[in-house]
């Protein structure tokens, strides 16, 4: 069943987007269209830089990761590009999966050449001449746009043997995820593409030096690979001038909830939580603001002055994750979407670890029976939900497990989710 055609992007056609600025202005389907409008002058500059020119550029950008965990893109690319064992291989990350986040698919279904160019950037930098492109099974459109867009790129030769003529070959490969979650954590990605259970390795060793069939990786979210057109058209310090010293560039963030216009808003790094909600149209009775996801934390509706840069979400206690914003107001019933977080860790759980395949269920049980006795007597569920999270947190394998507790901790601690 496909998506409504939604393409949810009330900013679309004002001045001054550096990441939506095609979107909902080119044709999707053309390749022309997209050359008009700027596309491919970044990969040319790229064959006038030279591999260690594009990673220096990105080094010096500041770029860090857009997924959630802003690990600095230049140093992934330089470890890569470093590594003697061949083949490299370069993986985009598209399996958006984190709850509240539409960006990456808004990016693809609109301006799909961008990451069809951006992924032979980051390959070419990276010594890779095949790029994986996981993409999330439930984004049908996506799928067919940069299906057509990877093959007219090949048809005029701008993937394939010689790209552009620069004796450079690169080609790109769609994979689709099947539904789960777990698939987006970078290595059980892997383990998908090779046809092995959507379950995380153990790190390290970090992908750079075995990824993807046990080849040194580089794998890159969505966003993060469409940052590097900017870096390398505007060049590195122009780049890095926007935001703050230490989160660069432009961000998108997924408005949703009690808002006026939800969808996908660009805006520099440092813009607070409070200008965001103005763009979105904050409505009446405004509780809390999740961000970063259900692996996330709320901020509540004083708090609307938090930075939204990856160290003043942190020190405001919470994390700028995948860019999620989730206003809630004062109709929603709490505890009710704490049990919905945590069905959603308990269900997508891959089972291999034992804090997490338990931790998650015990925890859901603990927030269910909170809610059947509609907060009474709550006070020893607290408790055990305190030392079920912290075990998750320390001891579980990946991501998952180590931040499903997050949420609920910062509803109890915060908004005092069950007083
Ligand atoms: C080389 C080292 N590479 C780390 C690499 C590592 C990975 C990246 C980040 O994501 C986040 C979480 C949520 N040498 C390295 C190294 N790396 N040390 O850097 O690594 P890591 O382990 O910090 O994080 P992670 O497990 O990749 C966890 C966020 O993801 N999240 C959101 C998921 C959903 C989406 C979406 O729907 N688009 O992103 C869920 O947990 O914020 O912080 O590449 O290999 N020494
Ligand atoms: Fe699987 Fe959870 Fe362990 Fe991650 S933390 S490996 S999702 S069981």
């Amino acid at each position: 069943e496909e998506p409504p055609a939604v393409l949810a992007v009330p900013q679309a056609g004002q001045d001054g987007l550096m990441l939506l600025r095609r979107v909902g202005v080119v044709d999707p389907a053309s390749l022309d269209d997209y050359r008009a409008h700027g596309g491919y002058t970044a990969l040319r500059r790229a064959f006038e830089l030279g591999p260690a020119g594009v990673i220096r550029e990105v080094t010096d950008s500041g770029l860090v990761g857009r997924g959630g965990a802003a690990f600095p893109t230049g140093r992934k690319w330089q470890a890569t590009a470093s590594q003697p064992d061949r083949p490299h291989h370069l993986v985009c990350n598209a399996d958006e999966s984190e709850p509240g986040t539409f960006k990456d698919r808004v990016l693809m279904e609109g301006d799909p050449y961008a990451l069809v160019e951006a992924m032979t950037i980051a390959g070419y930098a990276t010594g890779a001449h095949k790029g994986y492109l996981y993409l999330r099974g439930e984004y049908p459109r996506a799928l067919r746009r940069l299906e057509h867009a990877v093959a007219q790129a090949r048809a005029r030769g701008l993937l394939g043997d010689d790209v552009l003529g620069q004796g450079y070959a690169f080609d790109i490969e769609i994979r689709r995820g099947a539904g789960a979650y777990i698939c987006g954590e970078e290595t059980a990605l892997f383990n998908s593409i090779e046809g092995y259970r959507g379950e995380p390795r153990s790190k390290p060793p970090f992908p750079v030096e075995k990824g993807l069939f046990g080849k040194p990786t580089v794998e890159n979210n969505v966003e993060t690979l469409v940052n590097v057109l900017p870096i390398l058209t505007l060049g590195a310090p122009a780049y890095a001038a926007i935001g703050t010293e230490r989160s660069t560039g432009p961000k998108l963030f997924c408005v949703s909830g009690s808002v006026e216009r939800p969808g996908v808003y660009e805006v520099p790094f440092g813009a607070t939580l409070g200008d965001l909600l103005a763009l979105a149209g904050v409505r009446q009775g405004l509780r809390a603001v999740l961000l970063g996801g259900a692996a996330g934390g709320f901020v509540r509706a004083d708090e609307l002055d938090v930075p939204l840069t990856f160290e003043g979400t942190r020190e405001a206690g919470t994390t700028l994750g995948s860019g999620v914003v989730m206003a809630f107001d004062d109709s929603v019933p709490l505890p009710r979407l704490l049990l919905r977080i945590a069905e959603f860790f308990r269900d997508e759980s891959c089972g291999q670890c034992v804090p997490c395949r338990v931790g998650t269920v015990r925890q859901e049980e603990a927030l269910h029976r909170i809610v059947e006795r509609t907060g009474a007597d709550a006070a020893g569920d607290i408790a055990l939900l305190r030392e079920v999270g912290r075990a998750m947190r320390d001891a579980s394998i990946c991501g998952l497990g180590q931040t499903a507790w997050n949420a609920v901790e910062s509803a109890i601690d915060r908004l005092g989710a069950y007083e």
